[in-house]
């Protein structure tokens, strides 16, 4: 089976062509946001049948690449998806993730692809800020954007149940909670606090681990389970509908501090650092993944203690190759 893999350098796309390669089953493609060689390792370009640079603003490039491989299944990671950073720039941000997905699903359409399975990834900032009583949220929570990446994704989410709708395309979209892992950037909260934690460790930062809010409460999977709802939502989701993608459960973020302190070789003293409060910070979010598990029997796997161990492990690795490499 041919996957196409848009965004294939970013967090989710590393973990996504692992699990995918791993079943043997798949000819695996990609687009790549700049130069592949300099994108992606050695070691995925060789298991990539195919990578293309792409910025997937240029509608006619999107169209060549998908011409190319005609792919059973795509997966749309390729995305502005930093939520700080469509604050700066809200037009890019809107112009990437909305124009973005129309070229995608234009250029399925426009080659009659019609039996091609598409996940169009979305995210559960759509949701915004929600009422207690609302929650977990389904599927059927009303769009309530507090940024400009929100206001982006749910054109995107739209656009995907349109196509799906007018046209017939195969489209799903796949709305995803929180989640983390090895190899995601310390600009989010996890592996942000591992890092913090690894750099202590080996001595390259006082005891002192800086935090921002950590009443607040998440709903957060490993992105290796992410990626294997992705994967059954490919083969097994209703063309036009939406799923959750998340644990049902929320944990303070507090909680998850205390077990990376924990798991802490050193004893570390906590900060709150009034820069990292965000604004419109919601107390608590937990999804509902009934849905998901129903249509098409995915169940998480990892638990949050291996989720944050395995982050924490990767910071530690990282912390040492970037010694290794300063000191060569
Ligand atoms: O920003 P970069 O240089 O890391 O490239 C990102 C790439 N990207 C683009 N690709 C094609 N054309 C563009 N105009 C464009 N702008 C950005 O998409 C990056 O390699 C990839 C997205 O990966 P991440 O930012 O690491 O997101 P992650 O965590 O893998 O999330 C995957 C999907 C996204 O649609 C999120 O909005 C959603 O999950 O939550």
């Amino acid at each position: 089976m041919k996957v196409l893999i848009t965004g294939i350098a970013g967090f989710v796309g590393g973990h996504l062509v692992n699990h995918l390669h791993a079943q043997n089953t798949y000819e695996i493609f990609g687009t790549v946001y700049g130069k592949p060689e300099e994108r992606l390792s050695e070691a995925v370009r060789q298991v990539l049948a195919g990578v293309w640079p792409l910025d997937i603003v240029n509608p006619s490039a999107i169209k060549e690449i998908i011409a190319e491989c005609e792919p059973d299944l795509i997966f749309h990671l390729a995305a502005q998806s930093h939520v700080p950073t469509a604050f700066k720039d809200p037009w890019g941000t809107l112009e990437t993730n909305i124009r973005g997905t129309l070229n995608l699903l234009e250029a399925v359409l426009s080659l009659h692809l019609m039996d091609t399975r598409i996940v169009n990834v979305i995210s559960a900032n759509i949701y915004g800020v929600v009422k207690p009583e609302d929650l977990p949220l389904t599927e059927k929570q009303n769009f309530n954007p507090g940024d400009p990446y929100a206001v982006s994704k749910i054109a995107q989410d739209m656009l995907g149940h349109q196509y799906a709708h007018a046209h017939g395309l195969k489209v799903m979209q796949a709305r995803a909670f929180n989640h983390t892992g090895p190899g995601q950037t310390t600009l989010f909260v996890v592996p942000n606090f591992a890092m913090q934690i690894a750099e202590i460790e080996q001595g390259f930062a006082p005891p002192v681990l800086n935090v921002g809010n950590l009443k607040a409460e998440r709903d957060y999977l490993d992105v290796r389970d992410v990626v294997k709802a992705y994967e059954a939502i490919a083969l097994k989701g209703t063309a036009g509908e939406a799923y959750n993608v998340c644990s049902g459960e929320a944990h303070s973020i507090e909680h998850f501090v205390e077990i990376l302190l924990d798991m802490a070789t050193v004893d570390i003293k906590i900060v709150v650092d009034e820069g990292r409060l965000r604004p419109l910070d919601l107390p608590r979010l937990a999804g509902d993944n009934t849905k998901l598990r129903e249509v098409t029997g995915w169940e998480p796997t990892i638990s949050m203690e291996q989720m944050l161990r395995d982050v924490l492990d990767d910071c530690r690795q990282r912390v040492s190759a970037h010694q290794r490499t300063n000191t060569d």
